[in-house]
């Protein structure tokens, strides 16, 4: 099978973004190839963070990962920091990267802007530490959403550059995307992000969803019941494509553009259909936050030790191609 890899940061709930953007298709993907899944917390320390959350931000990301359909016995899901090799790779990486190609990537000027007082070298460094996560494990195939195309793309030419200078050594991975691989925000100016506070959290109640999508914008020329509208500029309808299925998505789209319909039972409908994928989901969590906390830290453990195995291989691999001693092994 081939090796799939993906990342996600312990940064806050996990959202319809994140949800529907990627991890739903980590879930079917899984099945089909060798899945490596990292939650990154070398990634989620590059932005201001209390260290005392950490450990249980790392912990309940898991176990909403698993309760999200994650496989415990098929998909190696992992800590990042748990692995040593990540970080040396991404020196090596960094020894071929030119400063250029950092600094136009559209995430670190994001977070640059957004994080103005505290601009660190991580924060440019972060798409070589995530080539290095890719290509530690040679992952062929990463399921993103868009906003990380542009890394992944960028690890395809990290690959290429190492693999002219030392010899051919990682595989060019392709970034696979879902059928909705932008989630808008319910600001509707900009994508679903946890640190824009603009989203609907996979694990919250009903009721606190409910209080977040009932005053969301619409389309902003309906301004009364009778006004009909255009759901192609609507937030909520983007959200009915996510979970709402024919015929009744139909029968939505032609309510509202004739006022059939008004703004607040469109959106009831779309809580009642959301409901029916988060209600299974928080359950799940549920049960594993109790009574199977202990067996998930265990399990991070176990592939933890699974994945020490491979990446000190690569680093073997890397530092023999690239002339350096070969001694070194990483204890697991
Ligand atoms: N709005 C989104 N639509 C589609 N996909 C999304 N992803 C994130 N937001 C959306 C995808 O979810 C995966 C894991 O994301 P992450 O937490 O590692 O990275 P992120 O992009 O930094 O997530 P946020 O919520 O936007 O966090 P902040 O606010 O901290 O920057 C990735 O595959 C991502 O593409």
């Amino acid at each position: 099978m081939k090796v799939l890899f993906t990342g996600i940061q312990p940064t806050g709930d996990i959202h319809l973004g994140n949800y529907f953007g990627a991890i739903a298709n980590w879930v079917r993907l899984q099945h089909e190839y060798t899945s490596y899944i990292s939650v990154v917390d070398l990634h989620a320390v590059t932005i201001p963070y209390e260290p005392s959350e950490m450990p249980g931000r790392v912990i309940d990301l898991a176990t909403t990962l698993y309760a999200c359909g994650i496989d415990m016995e098929k998909t190696i899901l992992f800590v990042q920091s748990e692995v040593p090799g990540h970080a040396d790779l991404t020196w090596m990486f960094n020894a071929i990267t030119p400063l250029g190609e950092l600094e136009r990537m559209t995430q670190f000027k994001d977070k640059r802007d957004q994080f103005r007082a505290s601009v660190n070298v991580g924060l440019l460094d972060y798409p070589v530490l995530q080539a290095a996560d890719i290509l530690i494990y040679k992952g062929e195939v990463v399921p993103v959403g868009e906003d990380q195309v542009q890394h992944v793309e960028f690890t395809r030419e990290v690959a290429r550059h190492f693999n002219s200078r030392y010899g051919p050594t990682f595989p060019e991975c392709q970034a696979l995307l879902t059928k909705s691989p932008r989630v808008l925000g319910l600001d509707g100016d900009s994508k679903m992000s946890k640190s824009k506070g603009n989203t609907i959290g996979v694990l919250e109640t009903p009721e606190k969803i409910w209080a977040k999508v009932s005053p969301a914008k619409t389309d902003p020329a309906r301004v009364r019941r009778t006004d009909p509208g255009t759901p192609e500029k609507c937030t909520i309808w983007s959200y009915h494509l996510l979970v709402t299925q024919e015929p009744e998505l139909t029968e939505i789209h032609n309510g509202c553009t004739t006022a059939g319909i008004g703004c607040i039972d469109c959106k009831k409908r779309f809580q009642a259909n959301l409901m029916k994928v988060l209600d299974p989901i928080r359950e799940r969590y549920g049960e594993l936050a109790g009574s199977g906390r202990k067996m998930v830290e265990d399990r991070l453990e176990a592939n933890a030790v699974k994945c020490r195995a491979v990446a000190g291989e690569t680093i073997r691999e890397a530092k023999g191609k690239m002339g350096l001693k070969k001694v070194w092994k990483i204890e697991s």
